[in-house]
């Protein structure tokens, strides 16, 4: 499993280089016939809720009329779900999903500020900016990154249907909605990508309920916040380019690098996980005994 996540994700920093885009003439044809207009954000950790530096992300989407082809990906975020009952039960997470890689619940939130959330956006003061304290900077959900089924606002909470894991890449081309169009076209659309890690999550996150009332299926209770509140977010600018990142475009359809194992375990209802990653995922949640 090692050693396949490593495979995977060393096609990461190839993706990354073509930013530089010293040469973006002669990559311009990768997006097709029309040449799509590309929009960018740099993903960066959200204050309180995820330590600088911890986490980082990049997210392409080329839009062409209304196919928005999304390119993305995102490293230093939980990992594995905690595996032991008495922390699943604390957090409001069902045994069923006990060592299960962590849902990233990720969107283009649209309408608000156009901008990411400050410190200043705690405004209970618990030291955890909770999604919809940070709704005044970044406003509601447009679009789900979803990887199968619907990218409305319907998707929006569906671990089921989210990329999963601490680093992966998320890669979809769909039919965007108009409100979402008319936000990346007038400048306020923001990706936000959800789930804190517990290992150095606010300790108010591990305790509180989540903002959106969300109770998974089986749970006794509700989800803690480390399962809603925004760990990355990053503003949606349109780019001087014409393209997408070499390898983005010619792939149809939802695919995800590092979901396939969550794929696996919501569908059999078991996750055989390796010695490795028993121990790994120990020491991440050791802090919260
Ligand atoms: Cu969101």
């Amino acid at each position: 499993m090692q050693t396949k996540k490593k495979l995977m994700l060393s096609a990461v920093p190839a993706l990354a280089c073509v930013t530089a885009l010293g040469l973006g003439a002669p990559a311009a044809h990768a997006a097709g016939d029309s040449g799509g207009t590309t929009y960018q954000a740099k993903l960066a950790p959200v204050a309180l809720n995820t330590p600088s530096g911890a986490a980082s992300g990049s997210v392409w989407l080329t839009l062409d009329g209304d196919q928005l082809t999304v390119n993305e990906k995102v490293s230093g975020l939980a990992t594995n779900l905690p595996k032991d009952k008495k922390t699943l039960d604390a957090l409001g997470i069902p045994t069923a999903f006990a060592g299960a890689p962590f849902p990233h619940v990720q969107h283009i939130h649209i309408a608000g500020g156009g901008s990411c959330p400050t410190t200043g956006a705690d405004t209970n003061g618990d030291g955890v900016i909770s999604t919809v304290e940070g709704q005044p900077a970044y406003g509601k959900i447009g679009t789900t990154f979803s990887t199968k089924g619907a990218t409305d606002a319907s998707t929006a909470t569906d671990v089921t249907k989210a990329p999963g894991g601490g680093s992966f890449t998320y890669k979809r081309t769909f039919t965007v909605n108009a409100d979402t169009l008319a936000a990346l076209k007038n400048n306020t659309a923001v990706v936000v990508v959800h789930g804190l890690n517990p290992a150095n999550a606010p300790k108010a996150s591990l305790s509180t309920p989540n903002s959106l009332g969300v109770t998974l299926p089986g749970a006794s209770k509700k989800l803690a916040l480390i399962g809603t509140a925004p760990a990355l977010c990053g503003k949606l600018e349109a780019a001087q380019m014409n393209t997408v990142p070499s390898g983005g475009v010619q792939t149809g359809g939802g695919s995800t690098s590092g979901t396939q194992d969550m794929g696996l375990f919501y569908g059999a209802g078991a996750l055989v996980l390796g010695a490795g990653a028993v121990l790994g995922m120990r020491r991440r949640f050791g802090k919260q005994h």
